[in-house]
């Protein structure tokens, strides 16, 4: 049953007031141009954080979990999913979220560019859990440039589940004589050696932007009984983006659900 707080997702103010000052917005964009990432603590007014963890929650069932490498990249995936197309047919709350044009905006503040929504069925919006030990979302670029990822639950630092950047990936990778996808675990060492990798923990409660078509990323295995779950949020500076597999391969086929 919706109320009146679901609407407010689809027309309303749900972004705390600090990250509508001009003063916030331009140092956040500053940070976010030197390093391809910038993490917003409280990003929405808890009482919409609140409901969009509830949501997680009620959506959980219809997570599918994997287990497999991911062609190309050669990297682990071992996380339970709910995709786009699942969201949308399932989640007034979290599918009016996307559209909400107040986030829009202040993401688009950060990135300094105008914003689209993403076209692709399954990767504008998912949903991601982290719930067995070694649980692990390996490294990858998203095909869409800009990723607003909402951190619903988390680990503790000491349990893993935090977040790895390597900024600049392309370029690193071309600069190595190596292809940025199927080199992805020979050019990680050389990346760890020359400490161009970023550990970033977030907590429950925070939002983080990526610029996730340039920063290769990861979400680090988490050890014992703990529980991450992630909702990621795409835009696009392009109408229109040229998709790879990757996401259908995730969120695509369904494996049956595990509860
Ligand atoms: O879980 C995260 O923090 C990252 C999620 C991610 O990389 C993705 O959904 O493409
Ligand atoms: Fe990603």
């Amino acid at each position: 049953m919706l109320d009146f707080k679901d609407y407010m997702y689809l027309s309303g103010s749900v972004v705390n007031s600090k990250y509508k000052e001009e003063t916030e917005l331009t140092r956040l964009a500053n940070e976010f141009e030197e390093k391809g990432f910038v993490t917003m603590p409280d990003f929405f007014m808890a009482e919409y954080f609140d409901l969009v963890k509830d949501e997680s929650i009620r959506l959980s069932k219809m997570r599918t979990e994997k287990q497999f490498t991911m062609p190309g990249y050669e990297t682990p995936r071992f996380l339970s999913v709910i995709g786009g197309k699942q969201i949308l047919n399932n989640s007034f709350v979290f599918s009016a979220l996307y559209i909400n044009a107040e986030v829009k905006s202040v993401l688009s503040s950060i990135v300094s560019r105008s914003l689209y929504t993403v076209d692709h069925e399954e990767e504008f919006m998912v949903v991601n859990f982290l719930e067995r030990s070694g649980g692990t979302h390996g490294w990858h670029l998203d095909d869409p440039q800009y990723a607003l990822v909402s951190i619903l639950q988390a680990p503790d630092h000491s349990m893993g589940g935090y977040l790895e950047v390597i900024p600049e990936w392309k370029k690193f990778c071309a600069e190595l004589g190596m292809n940025y996808m199927t080199d992805t675990n020979k050019a990680v060492p050389i990346a760890y050696e020359q400490g161009r990798v970023k550990n970033i923990h977030h907590n429950a409660g925070d939002c983080y932007v990526l610029n996730a078509g340039d920063c290769l990323h990861r979400v680090a295995p988490i050890s014992g009984e703990t529980n991450r779950i992630i909702l990621n949020m795409a835009f696009d500076h392009r109408s229109k983006i040229d998709y790879g597999a990757t996401a259908d391969i995730l969120y695509g086929e369904k494996e049956g659900a595990l509860i």
